[in-house]
């Protein structure tokens, strides 16, 4: 990591926006290279004040809590956590006086040294965190060095300026952190899926699309789509390339030349094969996937073209695939209770994902709501009808489900818990079990956002979890 350029940042005046996971990297980092940071946040709890004090005291870095609208005096750059939206008065500001305004990621891109390890980086709208998580543990199979860093928790930032010598990242990346990454250029990249989600920070699906297909800017060996979502290979054919990078799909039916696909229950690999007009390599098999559902199969094929895009052996992909074990909170099986299974899939946090979810069970009471975030229900409603044994809603934004039941499946019955607080899910599991009878499956799979009720998706499921344990209990 030797010959970094860091003169450029001594003294310079940056503004770092927000004092969350990837503001506190970005100033920490900064500041170690001779910046002077002032963090802004709109925010003035307890928690940020400690936070605060302790960046003050040991790295002398200015906070400004409760106020985050006007740009401090002097600032050169500045420097955006993700959730900030483009829109934000701040910016505003910032372009008013002429300063620019880029994400940790790109500040993270611009800090590689000559001979930092290349990135393969995964985005879109479902299932980024798992086949992130997939690849990295593909990686490892192969005896690489490597970390699953970016939007799935580990700031970017650290991991490029962190002493250990990794031979690949692999970089999970949100739609937010692709909008403030101008020159991020990744060695491959896969856009897993494109559905509605965010169009609240986007403003409409055209700008969340662009920003998603900025991960393909400047690919140097293959730019990884999905065959069965013909937005992302458009994604591909929109971007500007290095030369001789190639559009490798993948696919849950047979592979054509140039994509991974399944043929009896293999995973195979017709792209990075020699003479792939004719030959295919053997992955794996369907059951080293888990767990093996449709959406986590085609997570698996993309985390393998990507690694195999790094030139890693077959048999490492078939190691790799065994060796990953899912999150918790993603179609995680609670418990049976009186023959009737409980599903926590609060991860399932957009309509795109709670339809994937939905499609795995036959007869489900669906417990849903929370914040919509902008979507609409009208297409999961009617595509999942027919597997809807009852309803449950919860949350703010539970009214535009219920009003796309009443429009789509009027005969389901629904009930409507008309709560927003913390402690509404034992109820909303009390009222599932009501309308669900042996065979059937009651499924948490909100479609929406936690924030309204909960700290976030995680909280959620663990209150599902607990108040499933409490029945079982109960009727032991
Ligand atoms: N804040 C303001 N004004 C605003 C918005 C936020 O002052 O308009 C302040 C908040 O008070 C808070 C701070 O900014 O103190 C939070 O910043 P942030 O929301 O960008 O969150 P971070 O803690 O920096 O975490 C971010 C990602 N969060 C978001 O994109 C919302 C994390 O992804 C990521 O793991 C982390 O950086 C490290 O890279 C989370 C996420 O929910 C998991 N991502 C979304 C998703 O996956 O759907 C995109």
């Amino acid at each position: 990591m030797g010959g970094r350029q860091v003169t450029s940042w001594q003294d310079m005046h940056i503004t770092v926006a927000g004092l969350g996971v990837s503001g506190v990297s970005a100033a920490r980092a900064l500041a170690g290279l001779g910046a002077r940071i002032t963090v802004v946040d709109g925010g003035d709890s307890e928690a940020l004040r400690e936070r605060a004090v302790s960046l003050e005291e040991t790295e002398g870095i200015a906070v400004r809590l409760g106020d985050a609208d006007t740009l401090p005096e002097g600032t050169g750059l500045v420097v955006t956590s993700p959730g900030w939206k483009p829109t934000s008065p701040l910016f505003a500001a910032a372009a008013e006086a002429g300063v620019d305004v880029v994400g940790d990621v790109e500040i993270a891109w611009r800090l590689r040294g000559p001979d930092a390890a290349p990135w393969l980086a995964v985005t879109g709208t479902n299932g980024k965190t798992t086949t992130t998580q997939m690849l990295a543990s593909i990686l490892r199979a192969a005896g690489l060095r490597t970390a699953a860093v970016g939007n799935i928790g580990t700031p970017i930032v650290d991991v490029v300026l962190s002493e250990e010598p990794y031979d690949v990242l692999a970089v999970e990346l949100s739609s937010y952190q692709l909008h403030w990454a101008p020159s991020l250029r990744a060695h491959s990249a896969a856009v897993l899926n494109l559905a509605p989600d965010h169009l609240d920070w986007h403003g409409s699906m055209e700008a969340y699309a662009a920003d998603k297909g900025r991960i393909y800017e400047g690919n140097r060996i293959a730019c990884v789509y999905n065959v069965a979502d013909k937005a992302t290979e458009d994604l591909v054919r929109e971007a500007d390339v290095e030369e001789g990078c190639r559009a490798v799909g993948f696919t849950l039916g047979t592979p054509g030349p140039s994509q991974l696909g399944v043929v009896d229950g293999i995973l195979v690999d017709r792209a990075f094969v020699e003479n792939r007009q004719k030959n295919a390599q053997e992955l794996a098999e369907v059951g080293d996937v888990n767990p093996p559902a449709p959406h986590n199969i085609a997570n698996a094929l993309a985390a393998a073209a990507l690694a195999r895009a790094f030139g890693v052996p077959a048999t490492a992909v078939r190691d790799g695939l065994r060796a990953f074990t899912p999150d918790a909170h993603r179609i995680a099986h609670v418990a049976d209770v009186d023959g009737v299974a409980y599903i926590d899939d609060s991860k399932a946090t957009n309509t795109h994902a709670a339809e994937a979810s939905l499609a795995a069970y036959e007869s489900i009471v669906w417990i849903a709501g929370g914040l919509a975030k902008g979507a609409t229900f009208d297409e999961l409603v009617t595509k999942s009808a027919k597997r809807l044994k009852g309803v449950v809603l919860i949350g703010a934004d539970r009214g535009l489900i219920r009003d796309a039941l009443a429009r789509h499946a009027p005969e389901v019955p629904v009930v409507d818990l008309d709560r927003t607080d913390t402690g509404a899910m034992p109820a909303a599991v009390r009222e599932a079990q009501r309308l669900a009878a042996a065979g059937d499956t009651v499924l948490l799979a909100p479609a929406c956002a936690s924030m309204d009720m909960f700290a976030n998706y995680n909280q959620r499921g663990d209150a599902f979890a607990d108040a499933v344990r409490g029945l079982a209990a109960a009727g032991a």
